[in-house]
C-alpha cells in the first residue's frame, strides 16, 4: 500500500502531508495525520445508523414518554382538516384585505411596498356590496381567533413528531422536517401578529401589515407542501371514524399512536368537543366587534374601542383627535377646504361646504382590525360634486385626500376613480342627524363605500384630484 497521499489513493481525496513527530515543539502540535474522510452522504448514513441503534436518549424522544390515548391518525386528521378550510379562508380574506387598500394605485396606500411578485393578484376593490369589507375582514379576524383552539389541539395531537429518532434519516427527511418548521413557525407568527394586531392596535416593532403579511406567505408556503402530502392520509384516518386506531409503529399510525397508552380519562371525541367548545366560546367573545352596535359590548376579547359613548356619534371611534394631535385650531373657525385639480383650485369654508347640495349615504366604518359598525347615516357632500368645482365632475378621477393631522400613515389615501365616482362616496360633515363630533372627524370626512376603515380620512383638508398619485 502506497503512502497516504499517494496518488492512488480511492474517493479522490485530497492529497495530504503526512504529519511528522515534532517532539521539540510540543507547545504546537500539528494534527495527527487523520484517516481519509468518507463523502458527506456516507458519513451522515453512518451518523443515523448508530443513532437508530444506540436508540433515543431518555425524555421525549422514547416512543413510550407520550401516552394519551387520544392522538392517533383520526384526531389528527380531524383537527388537520378544520384547519385545511379555515386557513384557506384565512388566507383568501386576507389577500383581500391587501387588496381593498388599493396599494398599486399610489405608495402612500402600499403597506407592503416591497412585496414584488407577491402582489400579482391585485385588482382595483369594487364599492358594492357596500358592506364588502366589513364582511370579508370580520370574517378574517373572528375566524383567525376562532381557529385557535384548533391549532393548538393539532400542534398537541402531533408534538410526539416533534422528537422523532433519529432526528434526521435522510436528505427528503431533513427537507420535509425543515417545512415542517416553517409551517408552525409561520403559523404562530402570523396568528400571533394578528391577534396582537386586534387586541392591542399598533404594537409592532415595524409594521404589522409587513410582518403579517410576509408571515402569512411563509406560512401558505409549507401548508401547501404539508397538506399535498398529507391530505390523502388525513381523508382516510377521518373516513375510517374515531374508534380506529393503527398498530403504533404501522404506516398508517405514521408516528402518531402511542405505543404504551395511559387509560383514557376523556373519549376522542370528548377532545373534539372540548376544542370544538373552546372554539365556540372565543368566537361568542370576538363576533360581536364585526356585528356592531349593542353586540359590541360583547366582544369581550376585542377591547378595543368597545365603549364609544352614545348619541349619534355614539359608534367606535379608531384614534380620537386628541391621539392624532389635532389642535382646536387646526378644526376651528380657520379650517378650510383646498379642492384642486386640472390646474384649477377652489378654497371652502364649513359653511360654504354646507351650502352646497347635501347627499345621505348609508355606510358601516369597517377597519383592518376586525371590527365594525352597523350602517350609520352620513350627510355630506358627493365627491364628484366637489370634482366639479374644479371642472372634473363628469368623470371624476382618483383622488388625494389629506388630512390636516401632522404624520401618521393614515393621514392621507388615494381613492381610486371608482371610488371617487360613485354616489354614495360623500365628504361628510353630518353623522346620524348632529355635526361630526371631533373625534369622528370633524369638520369634514371622506366616507366610502365597501372599502376599508383607513380609507375614510378624519378632518380632511385638501382634495387633489387627477394629479399623477
Ligand atoms: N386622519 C386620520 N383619518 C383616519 C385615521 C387616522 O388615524 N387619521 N384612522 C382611520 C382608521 S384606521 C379607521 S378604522 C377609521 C375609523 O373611523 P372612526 O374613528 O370615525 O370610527 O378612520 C380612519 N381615518
Ligand atoms: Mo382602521
Amino acid at each position: 500500500m502506497g503512502a497516504i497521499g499517494d496518488s492512488d489513493q480511492p474517493d479522490g481525496v485530497p492529497e495530504r502531508r503526512p504529519a511528522p513527530a515534532r517532539p521539540e515543539r510540543p507547545a504546537r502540535p500539528e494534527q495527527p495525520a487523520k484517516p481519509p474522510r468518507a463523502p458527506v452522504a456516507e458519513r451522515v448514513r453512518g451518523a443515523v445508523g448508530r443513532a437508530r441503534a444506540a436508540g433515543p436518549p431518555p425524555g421525549p424522544a422514547r416512543p413510550g414518554f407520550w401516552r394519551s390515548p387520544l392522538r392517533g391518525p383520526w384526531l389528527t386528521g380531524v383537527f388537520g382538516l378544520v384547519l385545511l378550510v379555515g386557513v384557506v379562508v384565512l388566507f383568501v380574506t386576507g389577500l383581500l384585505s391587501y387588496a381593498a387598500y388599493n396599494p398599486d394605485l399610489a405608495a402612500r396606500n402600499d403597506q407592503t411596498p416591497d412585496k414584488g411578485w407577491l402582489g400579482f393578484y391585485l385588482f382595483t376593490w369594487p364599492t358594492s356590496p357596500h358592506w364588502l369589507y366589513r364582511l370579508t375582514q370580520g370574517v378574517h379576524t373572528v375566524l383567525g381567533v376562532t381557529l385557535v383552539p384548533v391549532l393548538l389541539a393539532k400542534l398537541w395531537s402531533v408534538i410526539p413528531k416533534l422528537f422523532e429518532w433519529p432526528p434526521v434519516r435522510s436528505a427528503a427527511h431533513a427537507l420535509e422536517r425543515i417545512s415542517l418548521l416553517l409551517l408552525v413557525g409561520g403559523a404562530g407568527f402570523t396568528f400571533v401578529t394578528g391577534i396582537l394586531n386586534i387586541q392591542l392596535d399598533y404594537v409592532f416593532p415595524g409594521s404589522f401589515y409587513t410582518l403579517h403579511f410576509y408571515g402569512a406567505w411563509v406560512f401558505v408556503a409549507a401548508f401547501v407542501v404539508h397538506v399535498s402530502s398529507r391530505l390523502p392520509r388525513a381523508v382516510r384516518a377521518v373516513r375510517a371514524g374515531r374508534g380506529w386506531q393503527p398498530a403504533p409503529d404501522s404506516a398508517e399510525a405514521a408516528g402518531l399512536v402511542p405505543p404504551r397508552p395511559a387509560p383514557a380519562t376523556i373519549s376522542r371525541r370528548g377532545a373534539v368537543a372540548t376544542v370544538g367548545a373552546g372554539s365556540l366560546a372565543l368566537f361568542a367573545v370576538t363576533a360581536g366587534q364585526s356585528i356592531g352596535g349593542w353586540w359590541r359590548g360583547t366582544a369581550l376579547l376585542a377591547p378595543h374601542g368597545r365603549d364609544p359613548g352614545s348619541g349619534p356619534n355614539g359608534f367606535q371611534i379608531n384614534k380620537t383627535a386628541a391621539s392624532s394631535g389635532i389642535r382646536p385650531s387646526d378644526i376651528g373657525p380657520a379650517w378650510r377646504l383646498t379642492v384642486r385639480g386640472a390646474g384649477r383650485q377652489a378654497v371652502l369654508t364649513r359653511e360654504m361646504l354646507l351650502a352646497m347640495p347635501q347627499r345621505e349615504a348609508a355606510l358601516p366604518i369597517a377597519c383592518v382590525e376586525g371590527w365594525s359598525t352597523p350602517d350609520q347615516q352620513w350627510s355630506g357632500v358627493r365627491l364628484t360634486d366637489l370634482a366639479a368645482l374644479v371642472g372634473l365632475g363628469e368623470e371624476t378621477p382618483h383622488v388625494l385626500v389629506e388630512s390636516v393631522q401632522r404624520g401618521g400613515s393614515f393621514s392621507s389615501v388615494v381613492l381610486a376613480a371608482n371610488q371617487a365616482r360613485d354616489d354614495r362616496s360623500l365628504l361628510a360633515t353630518r353623522v346620524n342627524g348632529a355635526d361630526l363630533s371631533p373625534d369622528h372627524g370633524y369638520p369634514a370626512r371622506v366616507i366610502i363605500p365597501a372599502a376599508p376603515g383607513v380609507h375614510n380620512t378624519k378632518w380632511v383638508t385638501r382634495l387633489t384630484f387627477g394629479e399623477p398619485a
